[in-house]
């Protein structure tokens, strides 16, 4: 594959792990959101752009995910965050003490009203680091981060989830814990 292949799978795996699994004709497996890797090639196969998508081509995209997106493990795939479709079920973990959640400046008086709320998708993203936040944030408009206290919000009744590779998730963090970085 080459780059621009690369990503278009890519984007159309997001899709199908992440968001519409179904129009795949896949069914995940509840608890953890993974597929075997064979019913993946399958559904990619269906494609009529992707007919000859190899395990090497899925292999490929999986190796140079630039933010680790999926994660294969027994000859199973699955995307590590961001569905919108299953709950996907994680682990509740002990998070560094703060933790940053890129957005975009529009967004921000109702954050600052509402509390960061999973929007389309089934969680909150949160990262350890500045510059996965910066990745998110930066996709719609001026970039804005938000810090956030994970005590206060703990104390606030928030859970967090490790999703790995310094990526949290949280069902939502209220006003009263973040703050502009
Ligand atoms: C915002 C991508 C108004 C929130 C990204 C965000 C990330 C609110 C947007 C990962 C709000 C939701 C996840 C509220 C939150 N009022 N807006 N109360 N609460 N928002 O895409 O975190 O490249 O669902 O700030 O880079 O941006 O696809 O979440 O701007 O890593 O792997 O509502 O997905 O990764 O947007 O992105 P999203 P996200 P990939």
């Amino acid at each position: 594959l080459n780059p621009a292949q690369e990503k278009s799978l890519s984007k159309l795996m997001s899709k199908v792990l992440r968001h519409t699994p179904e129009e795949f004709n896949l069914i995940l497996d509840p608890e953890d959101g993974s597929c075997s890797i064979d019913s993946l090639l399958e559904a990619l196969q269906a494609q009529p752009q992707w007919p000859t998508t190899s395990l090497e081509d899925v292999e490929q995209v999986v190796r140079n995910s630039d933010k680790q997106r999926f994660e294969i493990k027994d000859g199973r795939i699955r995307t590590r965050y961001g569905h919108s479709h299953d709950k996907v079920q994680y682990t509740p973990g002990e998070p560094p003490a703060v933790l940053y959640h890129g957005t975009n400046r529009k967004a921000l008086p109702s954050i600052e009203k509402e509390g960061l709320r999973p929007m389309g998708r089934q969680y909150v993203h949160l990262s350890e680091g500045t510059h996965f936040a910066a990745l998110a944030g930066s996709r719609r408009g001026e970039l804005v981060i938000l810090k956030i206290d994970t005590l206060k919000a703990k104390q606030l009744g928030v859970t967090f989830y490790y999703a790995g590779n310094e990526v949290w998730l949280a069902d939502r963090v209220p006003v009263g814990c973040f703050m502009i970085f």
